[in-house]
């Protein structure tokens, strides 16, 4: 799936669709922040996400939930469900996250 960005004219779709946000609408607003993200991960700047980067940034993630004292040990990520995580992000089954396989796993997990 592709998603077109077209920017509005006048802004008369953006005050025609007030009180019911688009999926695609809701991701343009947060795409900056998404591909912060993913600028993060990616610490050799590859443009993908190896499964050592994801593995590395889940470890971070963990450290940091858990020094906040507001997760269950149990909620720490596996290497096991980190891997399966990947290969579902893993569209093209190249082994590697694109940054737009990254944008569709973001899209899934936030809007089911
Ligand atoms: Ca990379």
């Amino acid at each position: 799936m592709t998603i077109a960005f077209k920017p509005s004219a006048d802004g008369a779709a953006d005050s025609r669709s007030a009180g019911s946000v688009s999926v695609s609408q809701a991701i343009y607003k947060n795409l900056h922040e998404i591909e912060a993200v993913f600028r993060l991960m990616d610490t050799d700047g590859s443009g993908f996400l190896s499964l050592e980067e994801v593995k590395r940034a889940c470890s971070i993630l963990n450290d940091v939930v858990l020094a906040e004292g507001s997760a269950e040990p149990k909620q720490k990520l596996s290497d096991e469900e980190i891997e399966g995580f990947v290969k579902a992000m893993d569209l093209d089954g190249d082994g590697q996250t694109s940054y737009n396989e990254f944008l569709e796993a973001v899209r899934n997990h936030t809007f089911g």
